[in-house]
């Protein structure tokens, strides 16, 4: 369903300062979507402050040029945030994923905001712009710009090219239309510079990571017949290889990669007796009722859950309710 942005039109005329805020451990996706939007309200004269609850990720830094991230408790007080008229929420509408801000957010008198594409969330007891089926919020950014009539910058253009660029794995996950690559195409006219971005994303590994991924590789194990794929980031395995628990991003897919395989599920220890599971399906497997029924969320072909038990018991109860999505 195409967006409404009608009350996003309202609010950009009701409101002269904005807080904009995303999910914790922050994609590019989040970061770039915050960034677009910042410089489009920044452009129609609003104050501006991107405020999250964590630093985003050490290797997406890059995408924020100009240093716009500003992380709660870091020279940010809840006062600061509350200060603002609105607040925007992207690229999530689950409270559980604003990490501190979500209370913040919840306490503040101002008004509130979601533009976001994930199937999953909570009432955030906010105006929601949201649309399921968009491959990333980065783009719903641009449609919100075209509805505020607001051209692309080259300061907005690289920042969500970045986010389109990585929610759609590098434009190739189903999730992909012809509104995808007409939305790109503009964001390079605008000054995005894909091959730069690629290179500052993908060819900027640690020799640790490339270890770990060498481990986690190694650790594959297919059930059910080779239709689904486990594998896992043991603390040994960070341990051993000295590699930091981001750098198991986008593992999953290399196991998704495996022929015959429709979900794969990657396993990681975050700390002791917490796991994290990322799910991903390529048929029409539905792995978000996976996720959703251990408390955790996202897409239909790409879910995630925060496990609490060990790897063993993590693989057991996931692989329990995968086969109960095979036969549904
Ligand atoms: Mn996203």
């Amino acid at each position: 369903m195409p967006i409404d942005w009608t009350p996003l039109r309202k609010l950009v005329a009701e409101c002269d300062s904005f807080a904009l805020t995303s999910h914790t451990r922050a994609d590019c996706d989040a970061v770039g979507s915050e960034l677009g939007l910042l410089y489009a309200l920044e452009s129609l004269g609003k104050r501006v402050r991107i405020i999250n609850a964590d630093a985003p990720p050490e290797h997406i830094r890059f995408i924020d040029v100009e240093g716009r991230v500003e992380v709660l408790g870091e020279g940010v007080t809840v006062e600061d945030v509350h200060q603002a008229d609105a607040h925007i929420v992207c690229d999530t509408s689950a409270w559980g994923q604003l990490g501190a801000m979500a209370d913040v957010i919840r306490s503040s008198p101002a008004q509130r905001l979601v533009i976001d594409h994930h199937q999953s969330g909570d009432d955030l007891g906010a105006t929601v712009l949201k649309d399921d089926t968009a491959e990333a919020t980065g783009r719903l950014i641009v449609e919100a710009m075209d509805a505020l009539k607001v051209p692309i910058s080259p300061k907005a253009a690289m920042p969500l090219f970045a986010a389109i660029a990585t929610d759609t794995g590098w434009f190739r996950f189903p999730s992909v239309t012809p509104i995808t690559y007409r939305t790109i195409a503009r964001l390079m006219e605008a000054g995005a510079n894909p091959t730069e971005l690629f290179q500052q994303l993908y060819d900027r590994n640690t020799a640790a990571r490339v270890r770990l991924h060498g481990r986690i590789m190694e650790s594959i194990a297919l059930e059910l017949d080779g239709r689904v794929a486990f594998g896992q980031a043991t603390d040994e395995d960070f341990q051993a290889t000295g590699a930091a628990q981001a750098d198991t991003e986008d593992v999953v897919n290399r196991l998704l990669s495996v022929e015959g395989v429709e979900v794969a599920v990657l396993l990681a220890n975050m700390e002791p007796g917490l796991i994290k599971a990322s799910l991903r399906s390529r048929t029409i497997v539905d792995v978000r009722p996976v996720a959703e029924k251990f408390g955790g969320g996202g897409h239909a072909k790409a879910a995630g859950v925060r496990y609490r038990g060990t790897i063993a018991e993590a693989k057991a109860a996931l692989l329990a309710a995968i086969v109960e999505q095979f036969h549904d």
